[in-house]
């Protein structure tokens, strides 16, 4: 996980920044007497050493909350949530103080290129504001640490039978095709969110307040400020790519559909209406490549199954990571540390709450680098590890960049690059590894195309449409009251897909999908689903002229 957005203990970096900041204003003038009048304009140098004095305390109270934030994941209780909250609060509170300090130097002539960037990162890469009252802050940490918890402990309870866990749930969306089971697994989540609503409400309007204290109209526009142009230019230029792409979707919706209305009948799946979201194969129907078998193009097969020939080949999670980190050592990077191997998590534990949502995480931003994710011996998973790692290397290749370079040009980069190594698992590289005896004739790249758009293609309007309902929300134009038709409305306007019936007056299916709870801006999966293809086209080899 990065830090900006992170926590951070708060310690004694605000005295010191807050003394430092005295010193500046009693200066002694030129002339060696005391400043008697109004105080002078802070100068490029003072804001120079003022980003400098900020990256180094951002950067040394980020290890302990970081580790705070790991333990909770790791073992979610009554304790940890607390201490959690407790670390996020004073974190959050030194964002906010040093954001509103750096907003001193707005006016300030002749900055240089860094700190002038590094300021408008101060002020805007805050990803969960509160406001400076300190209640306030602290019952915005609390909220995020509570919905964490309700997430990572989420399980649907049956009238009858054992209460199964999200990723027991997510088996059943993927590997069902009986209607009735896929329903009650969709709507039993989605008994998980209920509720987060009042918390979420609650968290929007602090958060609000502490974007507006920062000088943005909303939480919103404060996500929106960090792709390096005009914030109110952003939505227009995703309009322009979802232009681009969306034609493609379309298509392959269309197939889908088809194809599903012959699986389970037109009047469950309506041909020229949206495709109810239970028949997926995935929980948020965000990628659909678990119902390849079922809308496959007949002419081809896809030529091998990665999961039957994974478990087939004995591997476990450990494995599979190891082969992970292989790709990235056949590209030239170092091996992993063995502290990731100690300490990263790999399996579900059978004892005790975690957040299995996968994660990357670089604890002190230097060589302590871990995954966390409840690894299945199956494709998806596979991918998923190769998405981890790739912010695991990114993060260690950016180490010797100063605190707020450690990032990536905007976020979308660094969800890109693993997904980018994922996409040469391809039969000749499955070849190499030993895991196919032959690569399939080209006469099966079509089914393998298919697999590709399922997964790829489908995930588009998915990854656009969760901000489209949280910029709205965080703008007001809904409140708790109309959260969950707008969610649905969004649902059907980009990806075409309604809800298997109706919702509850309370539902909150929004607070059902991992990033709404957990606070993690969406967009960044959008634009790496789009990044992606460019990384992996123009790393291509370049075939010399004459060589074909
Ligand atoms: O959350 C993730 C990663 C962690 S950054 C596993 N992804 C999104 C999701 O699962 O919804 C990767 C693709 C989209
Ligand atoms: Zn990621």
């Amino acid at each position: 996980m990065s830090k900006l957005p992170h926590l951070i203990t708060l310690c004694c970096s605000l005295a010191l920044l807050a003394a430092c900041e005295q010193a500046a204003k009693t200066a002694p003038a030129a002339n060696g007497a005391a400043e008697q009048s109004a105080p002078q304009a802070p100068t490029a140098e003072e804001a120079a050493a003022f980003v400098a004095r900020a990256e180094e305390k951002l950067a040394q109270l980020g290890q302990e909350s970081e580790r705070m934030a790991w333990v909770l994941s790791n073992f979610i209780t009554f304790d940890t949530e607390l201490l959690a909250a407790r670390a996020s609060e004073q974190y959050t509170a030194a964002q906010v103080e040093i954001a509103s300090q750096a907003a001193r130097f707005n006016e300030v002539q002749g900055l240089d290129y860094d700190t002038h960037r590094k300021l408008h990162m101060l002020k805007s890469g805050i990803i969960i504001p509160a406001p400076l009252d300190a209640a306030k802050t602290a019952e915005q940490s609390e909220i995020g640490a509570r919905m964490s918890g309700m997430y990572g402990k989420g399980a649907y309870c049956p009238d009858e039978g054992d209460c199964l866990a999200l990723g027991e749930l997510e088996d059943i969306i993927a590997e069902s095709r009986k209607p009735d089971e896929l329903l009650e697994a969709w709507e039993g989540w989605r008994t998980v969110s209920l509720p987060m609503k009042d918390l979420y409400a609650r968290q929007v309007e602090l958060a609000n307040e502490g974007a507006a204290e920062l000088g943005f109209d909303d939480l919103g526009t404060m996500w929106r400020s960090a792709y390096d142009m005009d914030p109110a230019e952003f939505p227009g230029e995703l309009d322009t790519l979802w232009n681009q792409v969306g034609p493609l979707y379309e298509a392959l919706h269309c197939h889908v559909r088809a194809k599903l209305g012959e699986q389970y009948g037109t009047d469950i799946v309506p041909a020229d209406g949206p495709i109810p979201a239970h028949l997926l194969g995935n929980m948020w129907a965000q990628s659909w490549e678990n119902i390849y078998d079922l809308v496959a193009p007949p002419e081809t097969a896809a030529g091998y199954d990665l999961t039957q020939i994974l478990q087939g080949k004995g591997y476990d999670a450990r494995s599979m990571v190891e082969t992970g980190e292989a790709f990235f050592s056949s590209l030239g990077f170092e091996q992993l540390p063995e502290t990731f191997w100690e300490r990263s998590l790999f399996v579900k534990p059978a004892d005790r709450d975690v957040v299995c949502h996968a994660s990357a995480w670089d604890i002190d931003e230097q060589d302590d680098l871990r995954i966390k994710m409840c690894i299945d011996v199956n494709a998806e998973d596979f991918k998923t590890i190769h998405h981890e790692l790739g912010h695991n290397y990114y993060q260690r290749a950016y180490k010797e960049q100063s605190f707020l370079y450690r990032g990536s040009a905007n976020d979308g980069f660094h969800e890109a690059v693993g997904d980018t190594l994922s996409l040469s698992i391809t039969p000749e590289y499955l070849q190499k590894l030993g895991l196919l005896e032959e690569v399939p004739d080209a006469s099966g790249d079509l089914g393998l195309l298919m697999q590709q758009a399922l997964e790829k293609i489908a995930f588009l309007p998915f990854g656009l449409m969760v901000d489209q309902w949280r910029w709205k929300v965080f703008a007001g134009e809904v409140g708790p009251d109309g959260y969950n038709d707008l969610w649905w409305q969004l649902r059907e306007k980009y990806q075409g897909v309604a809800a298997p019936g109706e919702r509850p007056d309370d539902a909150f299916d929004p607070g059902a999908k991992y990033h709404v709870p957990g606070n993690t801006p969406y967009t960044r999966y959008f634009l790496a689903h789009i990044l992606q293809f460019q990384f992996h086209r123009d790393s291509a080899v370049p075939v010399p002229p004459g060589a074909v």
